[in-house]
């Protein structure tokens, strides 16, 4: 194992965050003829919201309650170590005010434009003690370059550009993948060659990000770290380092209706599993549409540290 993951294995526990344009719908979407579909952070594509619409529902979107501190502080409370923030999901967009395109939380909202919540949260996790770090959706369903053969090579610039940007203004200690496994790009599909090229570009812009196997035709030995997703893997994979993502409840982004929330007692014994078979747990919270953190998910959090403060002194 290599000393740039030192610091993540002994971590060992992590806090997803979704966020994005999604959350303003906070899981629900009535159609035209009045029926109502669900979904979370792939309500665009699972309800088939038309693009003008999205884009509209997006320009309402106005998290004035997103406040990293006390988000930093909730991580804080279960003895997360980390954090892996949505930068940009499947719906491309971006959530920091990004110079490559205006689908953005700045240029395309009713929020602050003076205010950048990933510039809040480094903040907040870096004066914390916290590592902060970044998800990037590689699918891109708002772009129109990325199902294109013809023009994949453009929205990889701009990809690649995007990148660049989060890294020199964020400084993230991780970058997080996803969606190569698209299946919009029938050409390209994302192939094991545009992962090893991102690999390689991540690390020109800085050598020491962490980076999920998510980058490149799901290889385990692409990235630095494996990402089994709602499961704990009986044995870890060929020694490699593994990290288990889950949510608290069903969804990853906010979903009013889902109150499936998993018991502090199940949350504290899967990070027990997971630390017991030496991998990771990144636990993750929906913020809703104001960008605030449902109570039960704060409750839970304290809950989980509360029992590793207290446990074996019963
Ligand atoms: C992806 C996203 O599509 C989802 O919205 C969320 O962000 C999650 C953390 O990651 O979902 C996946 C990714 C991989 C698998 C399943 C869902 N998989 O490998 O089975």
């Amino acid at each position: 194992t290599s000393p740039r993951t030192q610091w993540w294995r002994d971590d060992r526990f992590g806090m997803f965050i979704h966020f994005g344009a999604y959350s303003q719908l906070q899981g629900s979407y009535t159609r035209a003829d009045g029926t109502v579909c669900h979904d979370a952070e792939w309500i665009k594509r699972q309800c088939g919201v038309p693009m003008d619409q999205y884009e509209t529902i997006a320009s309402q979107f106005n998290p004035k309650d997103f406040d990293a501190a006390k988000i930093v502080a909730a991580a804080k409370s279960a003895g997360q170590k980390y954090i892996v923030q949505t930068a940009k999901h499947h719906e491309g967009y971006a959530m920091w005010p990004t110079r490559v395109n205006t689908w953005n939380l700045r240029d395309h909202s009713s929020f602050d434009r003076k205010r950048d919540i990933l510039a809040e949260m480094k903040t907040a996790a870096d004066k914390a003690g916290i590592a902060y770090g970044l998800y990037y959706s590689i699918w891109d369903w708002h772009d129109p370059d990325f199902a294109n053969p013809a023009t994949f090579p453009k929205y990889k610039a701009r990809m690649y550009a995007q990148l660049k940007e989060l890294v020199d203004n964020y400084h993230p200690k991780i970058l997080w993948f996803d969606g190569e496994w698209n299946t919009d790009n029938p050409v390209n599909n994302w192939s094991a060659r545009d992962g090893e090229e991102l690999q390689t570009y991540v690390r020109s812009l800085d050598p020491s990000i962490v980076i999920n196997n998510r980058v490149g035709k799901r290889r385990v030995t692409d990235g630095d770290t494996g990402t089994p997703e709602q499961e704990i893997p009986a044995a870890p994979v060929d020694g490699q380092l593994w990290e288990s993502c889950m949510t608290l409840n069903d969804h990853w982004g906010f979903a009013e209706y889902d109150h499936n929330w998993k018991s502090a007692e199940d949350l504290t014994r899967k990070l027990l599993s997971i630390a017991s078979r030496s991998g990771n747990y990144l636990l993750n919270i929906g913020p809703d549409r104001y960008g605030a953190v449902p109570a039960e998910s704060i409750d839970r959090l304290k809950a989980i540290g509360d029992w590793q403060r207290t446990a074996g002194q019963g």
